[in-house]
């Protein structure tokens, strides 16, 4: 199809509309979703894609079984077949139904091997954010950048702006900077808690005493949601993880301000065994 230069440019005019009033773009979960939702990093469309095919294996698989059952239930019901057939070994057969599964098995373990590998072989980093769970709240750190370190406690639905998910917003993001390997260390001051931020396709466990690493290449500009997701007590669902990926040159931007105490909520909220022993401090 041949495309007039009118209708052209009125596609442009469009297309521009769209991305001059779309809000800082911000990945969560979102209403009534049921997949992945958005793929904000190399990880995360592996771990998806993986996901995408071993449940199309097993889809294969469950409307084969269920073909056959069907099948049998009719093609052997009494009135046709009165005489039931006493045949009771046949060794091909359950040689092959029990092979079978240990191929199907090895054909998923070899790209779910691969991506685990991917996951565990964390490059050089470019950037180093140490995250510290607390009952309940997030601490982050950047070794790398002298002073740079905040607690970061969920929104209040009383304190939302427009646009900001309620549950998931905090008052101070972990802003990083696409495109570079960005290495998280995560720990925890009291239980263990767990580190997840499921569009970026990084989950680790916040263990006291122990030291874990993974990391994260974010691929372009927004805001990642995402919740601990490891049962650590009462306000366990009240402490969000708000990643927000800038350009290097933005990032750099709020380094600095942040380092000279300008950006708004730096800096540590509370000592946490103030916080973990106060009575459903929310
Ligand atoms: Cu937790």
């Amino acid at each position: 199809m041949v495309w007039g230069h009118g209708r052209l440019t009125w596609a442009a005019t469009v297309v521009a509309t769209l991305l001059a009033t779309t809000p800082a773009h911000a990945a969560g979960p979102e209403n009534w979703q049921i997949g992945f939702g958005e793929r904000g990093s190399h990880i995360a469309t592996l771990i998806a894609n993986l996901h995408d095919r071993v449940i199309l294996i097993g889809a294969v698989i469950v409307l084969i079984v269920l073909g056959l059952l069907v099948f049998i239930a009719w093609r052997y019901r009494a009135s046709r077949n009165p005489e039931a057939s006493r045949v009771a070994r046949m060794p091909l057969l359950e040689f092959a139904w029990t092979v079978l599964p240990i191929v199907i098995v090895g054909v998923i373990a070899v790209p779910s091997l691969a991506v685990l590998r991917h996951e565990a072989d964390i490059p050089p980093p470019e950037l180093t954010v140490k995250v510290t769970g607390f009952q309940w709240f997030w601490r982050y750190e950047y070794p790398d950048h002298d002073g740079v370190a905040f607690d970061s406690l969920m929104l209040p639905a009383e304190e939302l702006q427009p646009g900001q998910p309620r549950l998931l917003e905090v008052d101070s993001r972990v802003v990083v900077p696409t495109g570079q390997v960005i290495e998280f260390l995560v720990t925890s001051g009291d239980v263990v808690h767990s580190f997840f931020i499921p569009t970026l396709g990084v989950q680790m466990y916040a263990i006291p005493g122990r030291l874990n690493r993974t990391w994260v290449r974010i691929d372009r500009p927004g805001v990642y949601y995402g919740q601990c997701n490891q049962i650590c007590g009462l306000d366990h669902s009240f402490m969000p993880i708000a990643i927000e990926a800038r350009a290097p040159a933005e990032f750099e931007a709020w380094l600095a301000s942040t380092r000279a105490g300008t950006t708004d909520g730096a800096g540590l909220a509370a000592p946490p065994m103030a916080v973990a022993s106060g009575e459903g401090a929310r």
